[in-house]
């Protein structure tokens, strides 16, 4: 049975080689094997401070990199979350059956809230119930994500369950579908963290847009360690991530990997994977630079998305405010 596809990006930061990895492109690969939803998600956003001259811009520059990417707008639906209003109205909704204690076990909260201290905001903190009312709205089957996201989407699967067990039948229970291999790309500076859109150094993170020169010397930079000996193995974080990034984007099993380099050094290793990098990224920056040319574009294409999902996701609102209570009463007489 063909089931429903919906993720989400934010669209903040440099955009990354694990985002592109583990997310963007497999969404462009799989998405006619199911009503896909792609959406960028302003809301999500602004749970840490944004400049707003800026963010309206950066919705615009998401699209298009999805578009770049191969995310076909005839097949897949592409919206911003903000043009959506029930998404917020289901999050509320769904804050008031979430019991504060699954929040409070969410890592993610845990490691973001670090970086910002005491000003980390009331939203970063309920992040993922916004997340679940974005996966619950269109009765998501299958969630494409990142390993960082795993838990995020348990959480709407707890949430959807509880929903249906107190007011009957009505979401879908999602699953999210993780990549086997890089799943969590890591920093090319620090490889025991994963690489990230915002508050990283910029030589942590390998940006898809970024020029073959400043993709050569970051990666001519990466930290590896040393033992000189180009193998895959976990326990060595850092050549491990590289060699990942090779086999992700020369589509070489890994032993024919290790046999191309075996005896050879680190710097030839990381020459040829920058080589490799910079041909893999060269279309899709291209396709970029052209579609960025024409902004009216991807502003009409994502009204028409949100204009085409909006109908299924103020279905779903208007089940769930029925179910709960919400509203008046069917009234007799005038
Ligand atoms: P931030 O670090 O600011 O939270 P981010 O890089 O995690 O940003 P998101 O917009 O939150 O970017 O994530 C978009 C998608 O990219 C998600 O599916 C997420 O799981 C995936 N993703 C993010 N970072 C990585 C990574 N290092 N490796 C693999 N996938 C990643
Ligand atoms: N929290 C996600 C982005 C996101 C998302 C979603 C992903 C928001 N809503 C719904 C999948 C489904 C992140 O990548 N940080």
């Amino acid at each position: 049975m063909k089931k429903r596809v919906f993720s989400g990006i934010q669209p903040t930061g440099t955009i990354h080689i694990g985002n592109y990895l583990a997310a963007i492109r497999r969404w462009a690969i799989t998405q006619a094997e199911h009503e896909s939803i792609f959406c960028i998600v302003d809301l999500h956003a602004i749970t840490v401070p944004q400049e707003p001259k800026l963010l309206k811009a950066k919705n615009l520059e998401m699209a298009g990199m999805l578009l770049a990417a191969g995310i076909d707008p005839e097949v897949s639906v592409i919206f911003v979350q903000s043009r959506v209003s029930a998404h917020a109205e289901l999050a509320w909704i769904l804050n008031c059956i979430i019991p504060m204690g699954w929040m409070l076990r969410m890592i993610q909260f845990k490691e973001k809230s670090q970086r910002h201290k005491e000003q980390a905001s009331t939203g970063l903190f309920d992040y993922p119930a916004l997340m679940a009312a974005d996966i619950l709205l269109y009765r998501t089957g299958l969630v494409p994500v990142g390993e960082d996201q795993r838990q995020h989407v348990e959480l709407a699967r707890d949430v959807a369950e509880r929903f249906n067990s107190r007011y009957g039948p009505t979401f879908e229970l999602p699953e999210a579908v993780i990549p086997e291999v890089g799943s969590r790309i890591m920093g090319l500076k620090d490889p025991t963290k994963k690489m990230s859109k915002t508050g990283d150094d910029k030589d942590n993170v390998l940006g898809v847009l970024d020029p073959p020169d400043q993709i050569r010397a970051k990666i001519m930079k990466a930290v590896t360690d040393p033992l000189r000996e180009i193998r895959f193995d976990p326990e060595r974080p850092g050549i491990h991530n590289l060699l990942v990034i090779y086999e992700l984007f020369s589509a070489e099993g890994r032993q024919a990997i290790e046999q191309r380099f075996a005896g050879k050094g680190y710097a030839q290793f990381k020459a040829e994977l920058a080589e490799m990098v910079i041909e893999g990224l060269r279309p899709l920056q291209a396709r970029f630079c052209e579609l960025m040319k024409d902004q009216g574009y991807i502003g009409r294409l994502l009204e028409e998305g949100a204009d085409r999902i909006r109908p299924v996701a103020e279905g779903t609102l208007n089940t769930v405010k029925e179910k709960v209570g919400l509203g008046l009463p069917v009234l007799r007489g005038s």
